[in-house]
């Protein structure tokens, strides 16, 4: 018997690497404002809304906005953003992923994803990774942000699994405490210094199959 039937997968940082593009187009986005913006403050903002990353640049910047302008700012943000995302391809696929989740699936285990991103639709097309995913669970869906578990227990609700039997693959901290809260298994994707509260921690997919899963617990 196995110990998971569903996998939850982040999207940003686990399946693909846009935190390339989101810098870019905060950092033409801070210009504007006439703020400083560096590849450090984008990592803080790994996982977290377009809104509290606005909010966050703004309060670094000590400037504030008035309600229009700050809507006008996420707006012209994200077209920069998705005038890079754009051009995406299959080859952007981080190394291991699609072999990894097309073994998953044949095994029979369900897939989903947990993202905050409201373009994670979009990019999964792109990257021609849609038709392996059961359900999509992205930043249009959810009211609450990482590290509150909602995105991921919309997940495991639209695929009918108890928390207790999904995985979690998640590159930001807030995203691990968000599987955590949600009572799922946390496996963190990236560096085991920053993802501490993970129950496990991979550097990504080149090495790490389907049949590890059953080990997660040892
Ligand atoms: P958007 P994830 C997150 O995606 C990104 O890591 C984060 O940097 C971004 O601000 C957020 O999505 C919202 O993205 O502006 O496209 O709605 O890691 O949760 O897949
Ligand atoms: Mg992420």
């Amino acid at each position: 018997m196995r110990l998971y039937e569903a996998l939850i997968f982040d999207l940003d940082g686990v399946l693909v690497d846009t935190a390339k593009y989101h810098f870019l187009a905060w950092q033409r986005l801070a210009i504007s404002l006439g703020v400083s913006f560096n590849e450090e403050m984008n990592e803080r903002l790994k996982g977290i809304s377009r809104q509290e990353s606005l909010e966050l640049i703004l309060e670094w910047g000590g400037i504030r906005l008035s309600e229009s302008d700050f809507s006008d700012a996420m707006t012209k943000k994200n077209k920069w953003y998705l005038e890079y995302i754009e051009s995406m391809n299959p080859e952007e696929v981080l190394p291991g992923v699609r072999s990894f989740l097309e073994e998953a699936k044949k095994a029979g285990y369900k897939i989903g994803l947990g993202s905050a991103s409201k373009n994670a639709p979009f990019i999964l097309d792109k990257v021609l990774l849609t038709s392996l995913f059961d359900t999509i669970i992205d930043g249009n869906r959810t009211k609450k942000s990482k590290p509150d578990p909602e995105v991921f227990l919309l997940g495991a609700l639209d695929l009918a699994i108890p928390a207790d039997k999904c995985v979690v693959f998640e590159d930001a901290q807030a995203g691990v405490q968000a599987a955590k809260a949600g009572g799922m298994m946390a496996i963190g994707v990236g560096d085991p210094d920053v993802l501490k509260e993970a129950d496990r921690v991979i550097p990504g997919f080149a090495d790490f199959t389907v049949e590890d899963l059953n080990s997660l617990k040892d």
